[in-house]
């Protein structure tokens, strides 16, 4: 018999990778998603169908809907991923942060216990380097002290030590990922890279005139998401319940990651002038085409991430450099640009359309 794994947030980016390398690996898959007006499964459409990949609704605010599936599913692994993930939003809207990525883990661990699955089903919350925040030191491991420095960070802390907790005071195998920052082609297109290459692409494509960012001095460590879900599955099979940081070791700043975009669209960037004055422009023509706007400013901002791996590639055996930065920001260029010409392509039949319409060939 496979193993049955239940992940919550399918619909997310790593949800959907997380979903595909289990399916890979023989799991059957359940997957939570939320009812909205308007059914956004883009990132999963080619998993629908597939005979063990299964959808539930459910929603991290609402213990009932979690204690019937989880009886009902009764998974040998839970991948906790669902969360409200945009740091910025966290400021917005501060107490359904709260509730769904501070209580919300409480909510999955009390529903494991309700189910009487504690000593059977492995957990895994998605912990983040947010946790790090306002950093003591740099690069973060393990040990480094936390300083979680906006409300998304702050009720992540609490989901990484009610985790913890829970380990220890009901002998549960549950663990936390501290993940650094990882991308994809499928990410939220408002997270800073993506912005950045969708906007390269449509700059290159004349779509869009100018790209507004906001600190773009800021350092993360951007790893590939395709390579962190396999670090997921790898810290489950582990055998006993441990917390890993999962990073690559490296660091960029956001003003590095938009001229390497850029450079992959075919237009290189100089930068000019400073802070919220500062300017990308084009070489070949001059033209401005990125600028600093205060409107994407934080009231605190994390400014200096930088994961150090060693231990998940000692005691995981993972290899944290699979992707390199060169490599996930190609990735992720050459898929924008193809979405944008596929757009392109979309406008024209649209316009012929309108164009039909209004001279009444069709009705
Ligand atoms: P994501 O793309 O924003 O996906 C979040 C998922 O959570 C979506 O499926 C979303 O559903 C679901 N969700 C949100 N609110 C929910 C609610 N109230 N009830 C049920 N589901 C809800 O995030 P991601 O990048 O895949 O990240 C996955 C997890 O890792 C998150 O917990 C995030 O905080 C954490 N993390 C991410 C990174 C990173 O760099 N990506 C780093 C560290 C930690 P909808 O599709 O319906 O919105
Ligand atoms: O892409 P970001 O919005 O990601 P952030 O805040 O690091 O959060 C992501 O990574 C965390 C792991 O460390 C996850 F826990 C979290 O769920 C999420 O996936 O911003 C990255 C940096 C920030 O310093 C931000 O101030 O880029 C800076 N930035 C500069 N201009 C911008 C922009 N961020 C966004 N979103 N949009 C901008 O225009």
């Amino acid at each position: 018999m496979g193993k049955t794994a239940l992940i919550t947030g399918v619909t997310g980016q790593d949800g959907s990778f997380l979903a595909e390398f289990l399916l890979e690996k023989g799991y059957d898959v359940h997957g939570t998603i939320r009812r909205s007006s308007v059914d956004f499964r883009e990132r999963i459409a080619h998993l629908e169908g597939k005979p063990n990949f299964h959808l539930h609704y459910s929603d991290m605010t609402d213990s009932m809907s979690l204690v019937a599936l989880i009886g009902r599913v009764r998974p040998d692994e839970i991948y906790n991923l669902a969360a409200q993930s945009h740091v910025q939003v966290s400021f917005d809207s501060p107490e359904y942060t709260a509730d769904v990525d501070a209580v919300g883990v409480l909510r999955v661990l009390e529903a494991v216990r309700q189910c009487g699955l504690e000593s059977t089903c492995r957990i895994y919350q998605a912990s983040t380097s947010e946790l790090y925040g306002k950093v003591e030191e740099v690069p973060q491991n393990e040990n480094t002290p936390f300083h979680p420095y906006s409300p998304y960070a702050v009720a992540k802390q609490y989901g990484f030590w009610i985790v913890k907790e829970y380990r220890e005071a009901y002998n549960m195998f549950c663990c936390s990922g501290i993940l650094f920052n990882h991308e994809s082609e499928r990410r939220g297109e408002t997270f800073v890279t993506r912005k950045i290459t969708l906007a390269a692409s449509r700059i290159r494509h004349g779509k869009q005139d100018k790209l507004y960012l906001g600190n773009l001095s800021s350092l993360r460590d951007w790893g590939y998401a395709r390579d962190y879900v396999e670090c997921m599955w790898m810290i489950l099979q582990h055998e006993k319940p441990e917390d890993f940081v999962i990073a690559t070791g490296e660091q960029h700043s956001v003003r590095e990651f938009c001229q390497l975009a850029f450079h992959y669209v075919g237009i290189e960037l100089e930068w000019q002038g400073e802070g919220a004055d500062e300017k990308g422009i084009d070489k070949a023509t001059g033209r401005v085409l990125v600028e600093v706007s205060p409107d994407f400013y934080r009231p605190t901002d994390v400014v200096n991430l930088w994961g150090d791996p060693s231990k998940a590639k000692r005691v995981l055996g993972w290899n944290p450099q699979k992707t390199t930065f060169d490599q996930l920001v190609k990735i992720m260029v050459q898929h924008d640009m193809a979405k944008v010409a596929v757009e392109n392509a979309g406008d024209a039949i649209r316009i012929n359309l309108a164009e039909y319409l209004e001279k009444g060939i069709v009705k």
